[in-house]
């Protein structure tokens, strides 16, 4: 499982704790690696603050993670290039925003990545990471056409 961060994401604890919280980005990846544990998920956790890498990063998903957790943080709302490579990736997407960016400024109300996301998580803080690997999960074996709203 891939678990990937975009562009200032290395700074989250150090700045704008009433947006994004006091936890840092090793404190998120802690949780992934303890939340991933029991659900039979390895982890791999990257950040970057390059577009480009993203899209390697993505790229690179393709026969060496069965799916992708996504914080593109501020390349959600501009690249359609990351959104080339997503589509280019059979397995599950989960995207992911610590903030609740529906609540803040009109730019952010747009995400590229959910174009391609089977689903969302956002504004429940660092725990929304949490959220995503447990939702990814059980559509690892889903073909893309099984991974719609399940009861
Ligand atoms: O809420 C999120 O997770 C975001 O993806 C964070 C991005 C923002 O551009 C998205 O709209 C929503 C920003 C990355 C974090 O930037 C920080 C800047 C200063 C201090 C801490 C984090």
């Amino acid at each position: 499982m891939f678990v990937l961060n975009g562009p200032n994401l290395n700074l989250l604890g150090t700045r704008e704790p009433g947006i994004y919280g006091r936890e840092t980005l090793a404190d998120v990846e802690a949780l992934c690696r303890r939340t991933a544990g029991p659900l039979g998920l390895g982890i791999d956790f990257r950040q970057t603050n390059h577009e480009g890498v993203l899209v390697d990063w993505v790229q690179e998903a393709t026969g060496r993670a069965g799916g992708i957790v996504l914080n593109a943080a501020g390349y959600t709302h501009t690249s359609v290039a990351l959104l080339d490579a997503l589509n280019a990736f059979a397995g599950p997407v989960i995207e992911v925003h610590v903030s609740n960016v529906y609540g803040r400024e009109a730019f952010r109300h747009h995400s590229y990545v959910s174009a391609r996301a089977d689903g969302v998580l956002c504004g429940v803080g660092v725990g929304g990471y949490a959220l995503a690997l447990a939702a990814i999960a059980p559509l690892l074996d889903a073909p893309p056409a099984d991974r719609g709203a399940r009861t």
